[in-house]
């Protein structure tokens, strides 16, 4: 056993890259805190950060390679050498019969830039196929090409520091009190610092962060280009913009000036829905503010003129000369840990190592060169959603998936299940041995995960940071940069030879990571005087770092020169074009979906940590009351949502934070958790025509009453919760309304819901005590009215509650879930066990829903407080709630606010 001691990672989850310590013994991770040093965070973390070591980082994983040798057969486990000798054949059989493009990989932006780099050479180097793209293209390759388009390279040219210096924040299209918490706490600081700054966000929803703003723009969807094109429209007329400027350092303004003429603010009121003054006021504070940033993500990203968004935002920008200086540039806000190192190394079907195009001969020749190899293809490979369409057309053969859950996380998951289905060879590179993927697998390889990955990731704002790992991988998982070498080789010695060298010569990532830096040498990201070791001994560093540098570059462009052939950049005549799939008499519903605060995308991580399942238990459809009202729905109701591609069950909540037409449906729940495919059974893959990125949040939806008269829910809290919540997952099946997740702080306890057109058989019923463990008479207690088809079924152990099933009736649901969280004793309840009453007792009702996550402080506790005249600091001072980590702030806010506004009333 080593002596406990700290080692330096980042967070594995969303793009702001905070830098945490890893407190471990060299088995375990014991526990985690913000890193102090981290430039990113300065020591904060979020709810999902802060947790990380009770994330359950050994059940549920990928142990040892498995593989189906037949179709339809269940998979074996082999060994390493039998998974790759095979995979190896196997490509190396396809590729000589079909040529190389008929395999591809299909990669993640929560890879490592060391595993990306060697899967991208092993593609386009080794195979000489361009079929590699990753779930990036589903995030930021709009992003990608509105930079690319106007500034002339794929750079966010801004830093974490602009967030405090700005006079005007403009947040279109992103939740970052949801999605990049520590950002969000240091944009509600400098609020808090400067009341004067003002902060815009254009958003069709009322989000947390949208309740900070002084002014909230709650556009229609995707009606963003003609937003920005009225503001735009406003600085020319006002002469808010920078002449000078933009004589000296863009071209194209003369076109757009004419495009942007009829976007007057009365007519694009009208598209976007809110009211022409909204529209004045918003570019009145951005051109008159001295600084003004822009923050964005999936709200223009994920849309079918995703880069037209993107260009018409950065156009302000480069209109008003509010870019290159502190507090001023748009700052794109990366969704995944290092989709940026991804974009680095060039990891995707259109793109070359060192921000190359591929498209541009002198770039293939520069990386053929790097690479020893004769040429790489010029051919652009299938970006994601075009990669599972050649799948099922039987133009793909065989994928390798690595670091990513397509078959939750891409559009139209019926169809992904098709191609999947159809496809020859599918291999999956995973850390969890149970995702939606998994289950199509003809060849798992175990992959290492967080904590355990040696490596580098690159942040929203171009910083590098060098992971440690701190504990092994469990079983025979390796790491992802391993597998993808061991597999090159083989291949390598199965195909005809194209290079000189051995390809993938490397035995550590270290070694992965200089040929990288090579690769960047006089490019606008040029890293090529980065080291492990300065990394290590300087800390993070924002590229470029070229040789000789001291420093990393906090901003980009402050010359005012831009990576285009001219010098200048650009601004792009793009119009506005509505949603591709509207609403009509039969989907009459806008379906908008995205992120909770407390969930991380197929949740095969978050999924397994109770505390996470506070804010949100299961998934709800939130839709406004109206439309409810119209459905004949009420919040806590089931419902069927259905669109043209397919149909799912769930509950509804009402809340007049949406506006009416629109629904909203968070993207986590897969058919891991819930009955049915999740989100993306509902949405379309229409793709933006210059970035291939699908529409994930625009497609039309209806809604309808499910009645669905048998309903029941089971609970039980138990040490192996987590083992016990996959066993529970495998009883949805068949039925048509269902979730499972967790609950409970210190103590985690399992929570599956059910609802059918018909009570189930018996022998369901039976099944499910044996999974539940419920099956012991020694140990239960049960009440049955089989008139009314009413059950209580409750496990009680050394006099405690630790378990029930109710069937038929479920109101007594949280309290019983608060009681069994509390280990609570048995004996008091056990007149209500046995008595027909389904409703708590009288004067018993649960704590509320539990709004600090750290400090464990329920609603009930906050509304007595509140009651007795607390205000936020009163709350803190009292309760401790929203002063650790601070993500339940919003909440917070939101409940004194309303407790005021009540009292006035
Ligand atoms: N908790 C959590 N954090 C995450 C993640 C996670 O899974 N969980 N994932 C990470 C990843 S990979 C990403 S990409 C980011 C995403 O981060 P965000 O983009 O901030 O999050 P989303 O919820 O996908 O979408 C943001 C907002 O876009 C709005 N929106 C929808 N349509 C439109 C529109 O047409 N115009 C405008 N202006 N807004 C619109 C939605 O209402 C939503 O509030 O989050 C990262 N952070
Ligand atoms: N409807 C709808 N759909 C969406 C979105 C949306 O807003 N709405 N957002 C889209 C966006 S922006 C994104 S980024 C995608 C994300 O979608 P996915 O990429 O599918 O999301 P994850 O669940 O994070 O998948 C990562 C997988 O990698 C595994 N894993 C974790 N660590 C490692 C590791 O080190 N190595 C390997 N090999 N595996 C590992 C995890 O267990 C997990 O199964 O979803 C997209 N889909
Ligand atoms: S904001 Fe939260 S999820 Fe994002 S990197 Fe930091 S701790 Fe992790
Ligand atoms: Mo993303």
């Amino acid at each position: 056993m080593v002596q406990p001691h700290i080692v330096k990672s980042t967070c594995c989850y969303c793009g702001t890259g905070c830098g945490v310590l890893i407190h471990t013994d060299g088995q375990q991770v014991l526990r985690v805190e913000g890193d102090p040093a981290h430039p990113a965070n300065l020591g904060r973390l979020c709810t999902k950060g802060a947790t990380l070591h009770l994330t359950d980082m050994r059940t549920g994983r990928a142990h040892y390679p498995e593989l189906r040798q037949q179709r339809n057969a269940s998979r074996q486990r082999v060994t390493w050498d039998a998974a790759l000798d095979h995979a190896a054949q196997r490509f190396a059989a396809i590729i000589a019969e079909h040529g190389p493009d008929a395999v591809a990989f299909y990669i993640s932006g929560q890879l490592l830039t060391e595993d990306y780099y060697v899967f991208n050479k092993l593609a386009k180097g080794l195979i000489g196929t361009n079929n590699i793209d990753t779930n990036s293209r589903l995030c930021m390759s709009s992003t990608v090409a509105g930079y690319k388009a106007t500034l002339g390279a794929d750079a966010p040219p801004c830093s974490y520091e602009d967030l405090a210096l700005a006079d005007c924040l403009f947040i279109a299209g992103a939740n970052p009190a949801y999605a990049h918490p520590v950002l969000f706490r240091r944009i509600e600081d400098a609020k808090t610092a400067r009341p004067d700054m003002k902060i815009i966000v254009a958003d069709p929803r009322r989000t947390d962060s949208a309740e900070l703003a002084d002014l909230h723009l709650p556009i229609l969807p995707g009606t963003d280009v003609a937003l920005f094109h009225a503001m735009l429209n406003v600085l020319v007329w006002e002469g808010w913009i920078d002449e000078a400027y933009i004589a000296a350092h863009t071209e194209g303004f003369a076109e757009l000036k004419r495009r942007i003429r009829e976007y007057t603010p009365r007519f694009a009121a009208d598209i976007c829905g809110i009211k022409p003054e909204q529209i004045l006021q918003a570019a009145e504070w951005f051109g008159r503010s001295p600084r003004a940033l822009s923050l964005w993500c999936m709200g223009l990203n994920q849309s079918a003129r995703g880069t037209d968004k993107n260009a018409a935002l950065i156009h302000l920008h480069l209109a008003t000369g509010k870019l290159g200086k502190p507090g001023c540039g748009p700052f794109s806000l990366t969704g995944q840990p290092n989709a940026m190192g991804g974009r680095e190394v060039g990891g995707m079907a259109n793109l070359l190592s060192g921000h190359r195009d591929l498209a541009n001969p002198a770039h293939r020749a520069e990386v053929a060169a790097l690479w020893q190899v004769s040429e790489v293809p010029s051919q652009p490979g299938k970006t994601a959603v075009e990669m599972f369409e050649a799948l099922e057309a039987g133009q793909i053969k065989a994928v390798w998936i690595a670091c990513t859950n397509p078959a939750h996380s891409l559009p139209d998951t019926a169809q992904v299940a098709r191609a999947l289905q159809q496809a020859e060879f599918v291999v999956v590179q995973e850390a969890y041995a149970h995702t939606d993927t998994t289950a199509y697998a003809d060849l798992l390889l175990p992959a290492s995960s967080w904590a355990e990955k040696t490596g580098t990731v690159t942040n929203s704002e171009r910083r590098i940071t060098r992971l440690h790992a701190a504990v092994p991988a469990p079983g025979e998982a390796r790491h992802d940069w391993q597998m993808a070498v061991d597999f090159a080789r083989r291949l390598e010695a199965l195909l005809p030879p194209r290079a000189a060298v051995p390809l993938f010569p490397y035995a550590t990532p270290e070694a992965v990571f200089d040929e990288h830096k090579r690769s960047t040498a006089g490019r606008d990201l040029d890293i090529s005087g980065l080291s492990y070791a300065l990394l290590d001994s300087q800390g993070p560093q924002q590229w470029p770092y070229p040789t000789g540098a001291r420093t990393g570059q906090a901003r980009l462009y402050a010359d005012g020169r831009f990576p285009t052939t001219s010098g200048r950049a650009r601004f792009v005549a793009v119009d506005y074009h509505p949603v591709a799939e509207k609403t009509d008499a039969r989907y009459p519903l806008h379906l908008n979906t995205g992120r909770l605060r407390d969930q991380w995308h197929g949740m095969s991580r978050t999924g397994t940590v109770a505390q996470l399942y506070n804010q949100v238990e299961e998934p709800l459809l939130t839709a406004h009351p109206d439309d409810l009202t119209q459905a004949k729905l009420a919040s806590g109701d089931l419902a069927r949502v259905r669109s043209r591609r397919g149909e799912l069950l769930i509950r509804v909540e009402a809340s007049t934070r949406q506006r009416r037409g629109e629904v909203f449906l968070p993207m986590h729940w897969s058919g891991r958790f819930m009955a049915g495919q999740g989100s993306n059974a509902l949405t379309l893959p229409k793709l933006d025509p210059q970035s291939r990125q699908p529409e994930l949040k625009h497609a039309a939806i209806k809604l309808e009453r499910a009645e669905l008269p048998w309903q029941m829910v089971a609970m039980k809290q138990s040490p192996d919760a987590v083992q016990l919540m996959h066993r529970a997952a495998d009883l949805l099946a068949g039925f048509d309304y269902g979730s499972v997740g967790l609950f409970g702080h210190d103590q985690p306890a399992v929570i599956l819901k059910l609802a059918h057109r018909n009570a189930p058989s018996a022998e369901f019923i039976a099944r499910l005590d044996a999974v539940f463990g419920f099956d012991d008479p020694m140990a239960t207690l049960s009440y049955r009215d089989p008139r009314r088809g009413v059950e209580k079924h409750a496990e009680i152990r050394l006099g405690r509650l630790t378990g029930i099933r109710l069937t038929g009736e479920t109101a007594a649901r949280d309290w019983l879930k608060q009681l069994i969280a509390a280990g609570a004793d048995a004996a008091s309840l056990r007149p209500w066990l046995l008595a027909p009453l389904a409703a708590p007792p009288q004067g018993q009702h649960s704590r509320g829903k539990v709004i600090c996550n750290c400090l464990n402080v329920s609603a009930d506790e906050i509304g007595a407080a509140l009651n007795q005249g607390c205000d936020l600091k009163g709350l803190q001072a009292k309760l401790a709630c929203g002063t650790r980590c601070g993500s339940c702030l919003p909440e917070l806010k939101r409940m004194v606010a309303s407790t005021a506004t009540a009292a006035t009333v």
